[in-house]
């Protein structure tokens, strides 16, 4: 292993002070060569095909395995989104599965919730303990009293076991905590959400706006590759951030915005192109509606209307307009995914989504494409599902967030406080999620793990939301587990296997075992079937016709390219119900809402105070992979963003603030965290700072994570929600800097 970790630290450096590197056009900016180097590590004794669990991505990967040791992950040439690349998240996968703080045992509370303090059981005691929790509040309160959160692919086999259960109360933090704004704006616009992966067309597209997406930290790996593929071919970025991200230190444009005025800008960009006749009228004749309301919307939205808002200067404004547009149709607007900032969220989509029409580039190469899925019979269960008379309990009792496309995992938590939604959550299953640093409110997400009557997580780690559960599962990794097959929609359709590379080490078990087990112990095993998770995919591989021993040796299956967008012979598909891209949103107004976005100002903080950014490290996927050993090397704790020239003076200091001091960061309700390290650098407006979201870590079990740096989501008190779609806009917290420690 000590060669990856030479390059982990390689790709870390780089990757870290990315924005400053000059190299050449390649993937290596990027870190993305990370198992293409000289000397590939040790080979195995074998290889088995499989995917990617350390993000959700979902890469396909190749795990050497040599005396029952998995010693080396590489990515499969074959797997459309890996392409033979992994990112160094993926390539680091041994650092969990040979983790020694991993959950070993099943595990049931002796004290109270959030002490921590458990009993190792065995598999028996503790299904038996979980059929008990979940019958009692079945009786007393029915099904529906039972919530599932979820993240991940193992998640099918519990969204399963919902199903047979009987209720619908089932969400995921990765939707009205990350995407869910972008997916109703596009909604709204095109009729479609857009889904993950992203259909867009990167390696085609000849500008690239990145409005806060800062790919390169952001690894989702196909992207960074066509990023770095579509750079190669000369295309230009243009990113809006108010930090100087590894994208923008590769970009013609910088535009460091002040947070929270986007939509300004995108208003004085539209009202450039649309003044100066730079848009795709044609296009926007044959395909869109309510052009003409928002000529007249935009038409005082001129770049010295947005200067004061934006802090960005007019000519900066008006070039930069100019050559987004020089570029289309291939010039790419990227919707962005972790979209929940301000509580307007929907609308700064909606406005992406409405300038990608101006460009024409929706349907277009280069743009937003039409993607494939391949087709995959289900496994059939002969038991019809029952269905219980209550809808979903995410909603408050007003009604609200009329185009939310998914459960408000957030609005699950407040059901689970009584009297707040339409009917009480009595019991969470918790599969994969750390709802303790993922949702917003830290404080309300435990009063209502308190409340609860019965919790069970399902983890392969001691992670902090374990400490709150009654029952803790230990799940074997992803390399020690098969799981359902992978389809996602994509440029290129193809299915994927997850397929056990290593027996399941210690006492762990793979997710489709233990959900087969909970069914079994609750009285549902006539909706588990199947033998185990090999006979379920086999047999839905078999039902499409496809050779199994085949599909099973290279991991992945190709299916017929499709035609993705105009140039290859596919007309533009719009699928709202006008069949029109609708820039004037006659379904908003219906709602009551603006038909056409509109800047309206955020709240500023207290004096002394900065707001809160957070975003990633691309050595790190949250919390999931804070105690991996090897991915610590080259990032071993987050860092808090502090601009030089506020450094120097902040208040409360006798001496200017350095890189390495330890401060703790206080926020306005006083909430606390740190210490953390200071990173000083003019690469962030004076105004915010900003964190890398997963660390300070109150597990104590995760012997090297805990109480390293400081944690955004502790500090995330307030929270804006989307009235659209009840996504939770978390960057509207501000923090004091406080000294800890100076730096020697
Ligand atoms: N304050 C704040 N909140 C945020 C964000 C933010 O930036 N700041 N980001 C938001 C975003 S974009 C998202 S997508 C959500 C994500 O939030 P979550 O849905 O909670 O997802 P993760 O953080 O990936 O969940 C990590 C948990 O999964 C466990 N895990 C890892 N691998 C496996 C496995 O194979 N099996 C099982 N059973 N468990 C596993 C880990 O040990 C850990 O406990 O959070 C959102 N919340
Ligand atoms: N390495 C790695 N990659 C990941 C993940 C990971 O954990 N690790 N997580 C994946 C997941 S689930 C998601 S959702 C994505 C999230 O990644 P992205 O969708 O790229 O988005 P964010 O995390 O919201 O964006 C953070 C960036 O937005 C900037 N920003 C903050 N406020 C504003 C503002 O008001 N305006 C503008 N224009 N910019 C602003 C921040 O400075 C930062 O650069 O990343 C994915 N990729
Ligand atoms: S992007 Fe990285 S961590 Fe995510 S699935 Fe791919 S290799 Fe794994
Ligand atoms: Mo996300």
């Amino acid at each position: 292993m000590s060669l990856t970790r030479r390059q982990f630290i390689q790709i870390g450096g780089a990757a870290v002070g990315g924005g400053v590197l000059a190299s050449g056009p390649t993937s290596k900016w990027w870190g993305l060569d990370a198992n293409r180097v000289e000397d590939p590590g040790t080979d195995g004794d074998h290889v088995v095909a499989t995917f990617c669990e350390l993000c959700f991505w979902g890469c396909g990967v190749l795990a050497h395995v040599k005396d029952g040791r998995v010693t080396k992950i590489v990515g499969n040439p074959e797997h459309p989104l890996s392409r033979g690349m992994l990112c160094p998240r993926g390539a680091g996968a041994t650092g969990l599965l040979y983790d020694p703080d991993r959950l070993k045992k099943p595990l049931v509370r002796r004290q109270k919730r959030g002490e921590d303090v458990f009993e190792e059981v065995s598999w028996d005691a503790a299904l038996n303990r979980v059929g008990d929790g979940l019958l009692d509040v079945k009786r007393k309160y029915g099904p529906e009293a039972v919530a599932l959160f979820t993240h991940g692919s193992g998640g099918s086999w519990f969204k399963h076991f919902m199903k047979a259960w009987g209720s619908p109360n089932v969400g995921a933090p990765s939707y009205a905590q990350c995407r869910g704004p972008r997916e109703a704006g596009y909604l709204l616009t095109y009729g479609t959400p857009l889904g993950s992966p992203e259909p867009i067309d990167i390696a085609n597209a000849r500008v690239i706006t990145l409005i806060g997406s800062h790919l390169g930290e952001n690894m989702h790996n196909t992207q960074v590759q066509e990023l770095a593929e579509a750079v190669g071919k000369g295309a230009q970025l243009v990113v809006v951030d108010p930090r100087f991200s590894v994208a923008a230190g590769k970009a013609r444009y910088w535009l460091p915005i002040k947070p929270g005025t986007d939509i300004a800008l995108l208003l004085a960009w539209m009202n450039v192109m649309l003044a100066e006749k730079r848009y795709d009228a044609e296009y926007l004749a044959s395909h869109a509606m309510g052009l003409d309301e928002l000529k007249a919307h935009v038409a005082d939205k001129t770049p010295e209307w947005a200067y004061p808002i934006t802090g960005i200067r007019p000519e900066l404004i008006r070039e930069s307009a100019r050559f987004i547009a020089s570029a289309r149709p291939a010039s790419l607007v990227h919707p962005g995914r972790h979209t929940t900032w301000y509580g307007d969220d929907t609308q700064r989509a909606r406005a992406m989504a409405i300038l990608a029409a101006l460009l024409g580039s929706w349907g277009r190469r280069g743009g937003y494409v039409s993607p494939g899925k391949m087709a995959l019979a289900p496994f059939s269960v002969a038991k019809p599902f029952p269905h219980g008379p209550k809808g979903v309990a995410d909603k408050p009792k007003s009604g609200g967030y009329p185009i939310a496309g998914e459960v408000i995992a957030s609005g699950l938590c407040d059901a689970s406080v009584p009297g707040h939604a339409l009917y009480d959550l009595k019991a969470w299953i918790i599969y994969g999620c750390n709802l303790i640093q993922a949702l917003p409110s830290r404080k309300q997400t435990i009063t209502a793990l308190q409340n609860l009557d019965f919790v069970v997580s399902i983890d392969v780690l001691p992670a902090e939301i374990c400490g709150y559960s009654d029952v803790v599962l230990p799940e074997a990794t992803y390399l020690e587990r098969d799981d359902d097959v992978a389809a996602p929609a994509y440029k290129q359709p193809f299915l994927a296997l997850r397929q056990e590379a290593v027996p399941p080490m210690y006492d762990s078990k793979p997710g489709w075992w233990i959900a087969k087990e909970m069914a079994a112990h609750v009285g549902l095993s006539a909706y588990f079937p199947w033998k185990d998770a090999r006979e379920y995919v086999d047999a839905r591989l078999r039902a499409g016709g496809h050779d199994v021993a085949q599909v099973r040796a290279k991991g992945v299956v190709l299916g017929k390219p499709v035609p993705t967008c105009e140039e290859e012979g596919l007309p533009v598909q719009v699928a709202t119900d006008s069949k029109k891209i609708e820039l004037k949103s006659e379904q908003l107004a219906k709602l009551g809402f603006d038909a056409l976005p509109q800047y309206y100002p955020q709240e500023e903080g207290p004096p002394g105070h900065f707001r809160l950014l957070t975003g990633r490290a691309p050595t790190h996927t949250f919390g999931r992979t804070v105690n991996n050993r090897l991915l610590a090397e080259p990032y071993p704790e987050n860092e808090v963003w502090v601009n030089a020239g506020v450094a120097r003076a902040l208040p409360g200091f006798d001496h200017p603030l350095r890189s390495g001091d330890r401060v703790w960061l206080v926020n306005q309700d006083g909430a606390r965290s740190g210490p953390v390290k200071a990173k000083v650098t003019e690469r962030i407006r004076g105004d915010c700072v900003y964190l890398v979201h997963g660390w300070g870590q109150t597990a104590k079990k995760l012997r090297y994570a805990h109480g390293r740096g400081a944690s955004d989501a502790e500090l995330v008190t307030r929270y804006k929600i989307d009235p659209i779609m009840g996504g939770t806009g978390m960057n509207v917290n501000f923090v004091r800097i406080e000294v800890a420690e100076r730096f020697a």
